[in-house]
């Protein structure tokens, strides 16, 4: 159970850059699912492809992990044998409070949790990646980089699992996309203020790419094979075959 997110219902004096504190831990898993439309089904199809591309003796790696909603989901489908699952993320609130998450899930595969940043994570022997809404945090001129090393240690056969907040070329395709979640966000009980804080907070915290910049950067990095799997207004997220 999380808190109901209030943290942008006042108005603020300043309304600083989005951080991954204390603050937005507590109220996480409410925030998610009433700010990304698709969330939860999201999770769950997560957990439907680990339970069909898990390989026996490899890793799946869950980047930007929060408080490990996908981690379990693939944690709870797998039927590999001798498969590790590594967490990381670089907020340390986020992981403290996963590491109980985890301690209370009965799952029998091991999960390692990391504490640091998805830039400097190794990839090794992966059949399975998950980035569920953390490369558009990562700046893009560094994208390249973690994709480029997440396809050299993804096996063959492997997937990596891309989610992202999404731009659109068109202008009125765009502005139609944003208006049509932000109707998503008020019926999901949040306020106009709370849109336009949380919308100012993120500015240049949140880096939207249009999906054909996604998929052109997927192949160019190593991946043989990828395709949109599901996408609700302005949020998506593809599938990339090593
Ligand atoms: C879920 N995947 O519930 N290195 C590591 N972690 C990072 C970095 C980085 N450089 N930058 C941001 N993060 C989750 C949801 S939330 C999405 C992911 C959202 C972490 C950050 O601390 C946060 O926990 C996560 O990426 C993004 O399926 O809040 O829109």
């Amino acid at each position: 159970m999380s808190d109901i997110d209030r943290i942008y219902a006042s108005p603020l004096e300043e309304v600083t850059g989005f951080r991954f504190d204390e603050q937005v831990v507590a109220v996480f898993p409410d925030m998610i699912k009433r700010s990304v439309p698709g969330y939860s089904t999201i999770i769950h199809m997560i957990g439907q492809i680990a339970e069909r591309y898990a390989q026996a003796g490899t890793r799946l790696y869950d980047l930007g992990c929060s408080l490990g909603a996908a981690t379990l989901a693939m944690r709870h489908r797998i039927n590999a044998a001798d498969v590790n699952i590594i967490a990381i993320d670089n907020s340390p609130d986020m992981i403290e409070r996963c590491r109980a998450v985890l301690a209370a899930d009965s799952g029998e595969i091991p999960v390692q949790l990391i504490c640091g940043d998805i830039q400097d994570a190794v990839i090794d022997q992966a059949s399975m990646t998950v980035l569920n809404f953390t490369l558009q945090f990562i700046p893009p001129t560094e994208r390249d980089a973690v994709l480029r090393r997440i396809a050299a240690g993804t096996v063959a056969g492997g997937v990596l699992i891309l989610s992202e907040k999404i731009a659109f070329e068109d202008e009125e395709h765009q502005n139609l996309m944003i208006e049509l979640h932000h109707n998503f966000k008020r019926a999901n009980g949040y306020s106009d203020l709370e849109i336009a804080q949380k919308r100012t907070a993120l500015e240049n915290v949140l880096i939207p790419e249009t999906l054909k910049t996604h998929q052109q950067r997927l192949l160019n990095a190593g991946f043989r094979s990828v395709d949109c799997w599901f996408q609700c207004f302005n949020f998506a997220s593809i599938i990339a075959f090593k």
